[in-house]
């Protein structure tokens, strides 16, 4: 398409990751016409971005996938239980080849502008590289993790050597060989750098605000036998991971962590230790998260095994969350990391007794001094849940930006759509997931493909959420926040890692058996309220 001409569609998706990709495949399948654009040269999102050594999913890997074909979901063979970056990235070009969603893709397309036309009832969209597009529906499948933060560290820019942020990792690989590194930061991406490059590197430095709770992911290959079971499990998996709260297989536990005896206890702990990921919050005690005594049991236990694996109590110690208890913060899931800091080339420092001053372009200085570098690794996380949206440029009815909209928090109906913004929806945005991201954006693809359809159907061109129910969610959320979920303000699900962003809660506190129920009642009223008509709300 050449620069002056407006792209014509029903459907634009912005953002070609695993959210994106299915409700690409969802409008071409209903047959209207659909476009997605996309700011990278490639397809998989988090897994394009966050090509760092050691990326890997802690979902397992069947449960992260589609379940949209059971085809795909046959032929495709994941190597591990939680597979890693390139493997990832490689089944999500594999999904858009197999059916034929690359030429709907354009790649290199950042969304600059995106403004509602209340006349004609559809999107006025652009782009960075001229790209114009008038879509009925937008669709910002833009993900929750998905615009890198650099804290305002003095110097920063000054370094001379090399500098990367793992969410903005480089296509060509990064050569540790030999050299001096420098990770700051040790949220779940740090931990997975660290372990990976430690034997190569000629020095590696780990610079901690804050420690986290970091226990094994117990990643290992896939057995033919797995193989042949996962295949023959297609209906079932299908099924768990469709009603299971979290989008896991891991099964519950009944027990609550007092039922047991102190040495049945250890013995269950010890069980739970050896589970794949995330099995360690859900089949933990049912009180593991929310009860503050059952919380410290837990936590002291995972304690005293980093007590046991890291050689130097000085460094072990440093290495222990006080700030809060086991899943008080997003927990990492690790493969000897904490091994790592028992190799002689690797030094722990503690920024909370020796801050960074500056960066200079040599290193970096704390109070104790400075320490040169050839490789500075930020690990620092990401602007979470808005992020990305609030930088979409988004213009909603009369004029309201969404970040003026949202500027004390996302007011959101299921995490999907917001009142002010017709026919607007972003799937996998805040307030919408809270365990196994693609079961829950899923639902919401879903959620949004039926309501479009149902607007196609009944001869409906504006849909938008009235403002009662957006009102109802949130607060809904909000609420939960402090009562349902484990998450303290400091995490950043609260928005607290980003400077002058608003305290609010990002993810959804109600979790996903709430979101299903309130889709239904909104199915089954025939989506009452969500047409409003020339007259508006
Ligand atoms: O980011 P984070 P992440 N000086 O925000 C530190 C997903 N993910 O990229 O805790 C020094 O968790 C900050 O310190 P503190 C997953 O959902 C999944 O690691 O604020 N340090 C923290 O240690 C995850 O939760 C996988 O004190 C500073 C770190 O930077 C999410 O992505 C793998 C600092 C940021 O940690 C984000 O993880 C990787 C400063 N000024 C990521 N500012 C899987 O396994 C910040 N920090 C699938």
């Amino acid at each position: 398409m050449g620069q002056d001409q407006t792209a014509d569609v029903d459907i634009l998706i912005v953002g070609a990751g695993v959210t994106g990709i299915y409700q690409l495949y969802r409008a071409r399948e209903a047959g209207y016409s659909a476009q997605m654009v996309e700011q990278g040269t490639g397809v998989g999102g988090t897994w394009y971005w966050n090509r760092y050594p050691g990326a890997r999913y802690d979902s397992e890997s069947y449960t992260y996938g589609y379940f949209f074909s059971e085809e795909l979901f046959r032929e495709w063979e994941w190597t591990e239980h939680f597979a890693g970056q390139a493997e990832n990235e490689r089944y999500f070009n594999y999904v858009v080849d197999k059916f034929d969603l690359r030429r709907l893709i354009r790649f290199n397309t950042k969304v600059t502008a995106a403004v509602w036309d209340e006349a004609s009832a559809t999107w006025l969209v652009e782009a960075n590289d001229g790209y114009r597009a008038r879509a009925r529906y937008l669709v910002a499948a833009t993900g929750v993790l998905s615009v890198p933060f650099y804290p305002a560290v003095p110097g920063r820019e000054d370094f001379q050597g090399e500098a990367y942020h793992t969410g903005l990792w480089p296509k060509t690989p990064v050569d540790f060989a030999g050299k001096r590194v420098a990770v700051i930061g040790t949220g779940s991406s740090g931990v997975q750098v660290v372990p990976v490059i430690a034997p190569e590197v000629a020095e590696l430095t780990v610079y901690q605000r804050t420690p986290n709770w970091a226990t094994p992911l117990n990643n290992r290959p896939i057995t033919p036998d797995e193989q042949a079971e996962l295949k023959a499990s297609f209906a079932s998996i299908k099924e768990t991971v469709g009603k299971s709260p979290s989008g896991f297989l891991h099964v519950h536990s009944d027990k609550s962590t007092f039922d047991d005896s102190p040495e049945d206890r250890l013995a269950f702990y010890e069980r739970v230790w050896t589970l794949g990921g995330f099995g360690k919050i859900i089949s933990n005690y049912r009180d593991m998260t929310l009860n503050p005594a059952a919380n410290a049991e837990w936590s002291r236990f995972v304690a005293d095994k980093i007590r046991s694996a890291v050689h130097d109590p000085a460094t072990a110690e440093k290495l222990i969350p006080t700030d809060h208890g086991y899943a008080g913060k997003r927990p990492p899931y690790v493969t000897d990391y904490y091994e790592a800091f028992n190799r002689p080339n690797v030094k722990l420092v503690d920024l909370t007794q020796t801050p960074i001053t500056t960066v200079t372009e040599t290193g970096i200085e704390t109070a104790d001094g400075l320490r040169e570098f050839d490789i500075i690794v930020w690990a620092t996380g990401f602007d979470f849940g808005t992020g990305a949206l609030n930088r979409l440029g988004a213009v909603g009815r009369d004029g309201l930006t969404l970040k003026e909209y949202w500027a004390d928090g996302p007011l959101t109906y299921l995490g999907l759509m917001c009142h002010h913004f017709p026919n607007f929806f972003f799937p996998g945005g805040p307030h919408g997931a809270a365990g196994n991201n693609p079961r829950y954006s899923g639902d919401q693809s879903d959620f949004i493909a039926g309501i479009i359809d149902y607007a196609r159907d009944h001869g409906q061109t504006a849909i938008e959420v009235p403002k009662a129910l957006e009102n109802e969610w949130t607060d809904m959320v909000n609420e939960a926040a402090y009562t349902m979920s484990p998450f303290k303000e400091l995490s950043y699900f609260f928005g607290t890692n980003i400077p002058g962003k608003a305290k609010a809660f990002l993810l959804n506190s109600l979790g996903r058996p709430k979101l299903l129920q309130m889709m239904e009642t909104a199915i089954k009223s025939d989506y009452d309220g969500f047409f409003p008509g020339p007259e508006g709300e």
